[in-house]
């Protein structure tokens, strides 16, 4: 039996345990991308494992997410990061040079090689044929440091591509067909790896499209072979030398094959407010749009706006709507300014938008109370946009310039305007001048690290308990995110003072979580939360993690987890668990007292723990499922506390 691509990028890469998919691996990590909201904790973790230096390839900080710069905070992480860069040989992309996952894919993505960032929309890599995965802040400065990152060995679903897109179809609408299919859960360590005849159809920015969303998901990654057009997508970026042929073999194993047929797709949108509840545009044609916003790591490349530009030449976006457009990255923007694209968007109305993360993560431009809102982007949780009660739907550049025009969710299909075709340059504008290259060893040793007054250390934290005593700090439903979690738009700037921003955990779902839990922490007693299925949903921030971690919470007691934010309770000693019964999650409330004794001991034998339900007078069986690895990390109390413990 031949091997999938998945399969062959993994065990060129492993260092520690085998093919065999559910068990723990280990795999080198040949690149790692940070960026500045989950980069300046990272980078901070890194300093306290004093190390001499990055062992990776090649290491990128990116700053992007935090560009408002209101106050001086974001500003004084920005300078820390450029320091920091300097003085451990990494690669700073500094703000207004676009956001990490497309400038990485333009200047630094390699077929074959391993990338990890401290992001969740680090599979945007695997357009270009790398095994690109995101993880928290912590894990991505492990690898910095030459630590191999673990795993579960994942399980490969192909989704084998025929066709072509019709016209007005695009690879948005693939990827909201492949999350049409199969949810936003339940897909947890598998790698979805796109095949067939229709792969040839899509360019590597389109490809990226798929992978960079394929994050919502819930996959470990998706990726794509590396083939002539990755070559072609290389050579307009200079860097032909970097190709390298990637396929999967013709008998390749899979544990599932899903077909999807681009000639039969239809424009589709992600409505309110899951990028998992899909609906076709045709469906939610004429409804009133308020905002239109293209950009985000998912559709600002140069096709994606050049699309847009052709669609909106000569008209004029309608009075109701306000159209923002945000470039991806100053490559984008160089390039579209050079063909004329820039001033036709500009010309029909479109407001111009910073090369950054902005309107999609909160930071600018929240619509009005109860707008609908039109997005490119690839997350429409409730409240993510700034706008709690605003309804958020994920589309297509397409369906997006189209609905600019008339005002209402339009059928791009219906509108009678010419299909834009787009040729992709055969040679980019090229300008690495807002990258600063790091010197030489020498001269990196006298860099000063600068830390502005709103940057602590990260916290430290106590071994797991013996005997926990603890409350049910707050019950929750299923799918929350990490967005309910810890918000970011406008709190992210508290990113590195760990102290305020745990003032805001829990503060879109129950303002009054903090301070009861720091209450509770105060008078020397555990926080549980309790929550349902699919808990820590979306990003890598691993503050989703360390806010509740500062604030006493041990243990995470949930139906089910994502993974990424699983790992970071893990590297932040808080224990998550699954209900053995899930009954038992209709049998706790809301300020329970919850008790374990002996916990510290059966969870370094792998014994279930038994939870006495001190109000309810009951008692019951949680499980949890940890490796001797992570058991090692929540009995010390996190990763920090054992990579320190080992030197
Ligand atoms: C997001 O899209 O939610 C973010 C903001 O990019 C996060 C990272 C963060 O919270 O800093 C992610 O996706 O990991
Ligand atoms: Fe930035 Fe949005 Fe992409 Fe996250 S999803 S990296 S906030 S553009």
């Amino acid at each position: 039996m031949g091997n999938s691509i998945t399969r062959k990028l993994i065990e060129a890469h492993i260092v520690e345990g085998e093919w065999n998919p559910g068990s723990e691996i280990a795999i080198k990590i040949d690149q790692t991308l940070t960026q500045d909201a989950t980069g300046t904790m990272a980078y901070l973790q890194f300093e306290a494992m004093d190390l001499p230096g990055i062992e990776t390839e090649l290491s990128v900080s990116y700053i992007d997410h935090n560009t408002i710069q209101i106050g001086f905070e974001n500003a004084d992480d920005h300078k820390y990061l450029r320091s920091i860069a300097a003085r451990y040989g990494i690669v700073l992309s500094r703000a207004g040079n676009g956001i990490c996952h497309q400038v990485h894919l333009e200047r630094f993505g390699k077929p074959g090689k391993t990338l990890l960032g401290s992001d969740s929309h680090t599979p945007t890599g695997g357009g270009i044929g790398m095994i690109a995965i995101g993880a928290g802040g912590l894990d991505v400065a492990m690898a910095m440091g030459g630590a191999p990152f673990y795993l579960a060995c994942p399980k490969v679903v192909r989704i084998e591509l025929t066709g072509k897109c019709k016209p007005w179809v695009s690879a948005k609408d693939v990827i909201l067909e492949v999350l049409r299919i199969f949810g936003t859960k339940g897909n947890v360590n598998c790698v979805f790896e796109y095949g067939g005849p229709g792969v040839a159809s899509l360019s590597v920015p389109e490809r990226a499209t798929i992978t960079n969303m394929g994050a919502e998901l819930g996959v470990t990654t998706s990726v794509f072979p590396s083939d002539e057009v990755t070559r072609a997508f290389l050579e307009s970026q200079g860097r032909a030398a970097d190709w390298k042929e990637i396929k999967a073999d013709d008998d390749a194993e899979y544990d599932k094959v899903v077909k999807v047929n681009l000639s039969k797709l239809v424009p589709l949108a992600a409505t309110p407010h899951s990028p998992g509840n899909i609906a076709t545009v045709e469906s939610l044609a004429g409804m009133p749009v308020d905002q239109v916003c293209i950009g985000s790591c998912t559709n600002s490349s140069y096709k994606d706006l050049v699309t847009a530009a052709k669609i909106l030449k000569g008209k004029v976006v309608a009075p109701n709507v306000s159209l923002v457009v945000a470039p991806g990255s100053r490559q984008v923007l160089q390039n579209i300014d050079k063909g004329g694209y820039l001033a036709d968007l500009i010309a029909a109305g479109a407001r111009i938008d910073g090369l950054a993360c902005g309107f999609c993560i909160g930071n600018s431009q929240s619509p009005s109370s109860k707008a609908v809102s039109l997005r490119t982007s690839n997350r429409n949780f409730e409240g993510r946009s700034g706008t709690k009660d605003a309804q958020v739907y994920l589309v297509s550049c397409e369906t997006a310039a189209v609905s600019a025009i008339e005002g209402r969710i339009a059928d791009p299909r219906k509108s009678g305007l010419k299909r834009p075709s787009v040729k992709m340059p055969a040679r980019f504008l090229l300008d690495d001048n807002m990258f600063v290259f790091p010197k030489d060893g020498g001269e990196r040793a006298r860099v000063e690290i600068s830390r502005g007054p709103n940057i602590g250390a990260p916290p430290t934290l106590k071994p797991f308990p013996e005997a926990v005593k603890g409350v049910v700090s707050i019950k929750l439903g299923d799918k929350i995110t990490t967005d309910h979690i810890i918000p970011a738009g406008a709190r992210m700037k508290y990113r590195s003072n760990v102290p305020k921003y745990s003032e805001f955990v829990f503060e879109t779902v129950d303002a009054g979580f903090s301070a009861r839990a720091r209450q509770a922490r105060d008078a020397g007693r555990h926080n549980v939360i309790v929550g349902g299925a699919s808990y820590g949903e979306g990003s890598s921030r691993e503050h989703a993690a360390i806010c509740p971690m500062f604030l006493g919470v041990k243990i995470v007691l949930a139906k089910s987890f994502q993974r990424i934010h699983t790992d970071n309770l893990i590297n932040f000693g808080i224990l998550p668990c699954t209900f053995k019964d899930e009954r038992d999650y209709d049998r706790i409330d809301q300020g329970d007292e919850l008790e374990a004794d002996g916990a510290a001991t059966a969870i370094s034998q792998g014994r279930p723990l038994v939870l006495r339900n001190r109000t309810k007078n009951t008692q019951f069986e949680i499980a949890y499922n940890l490796t001797a690895r992570q058991t090692r990390i929540v009995l010390a109390g996190g990763a920090l506390a054992v990579k320190k413990g080992s030197k």
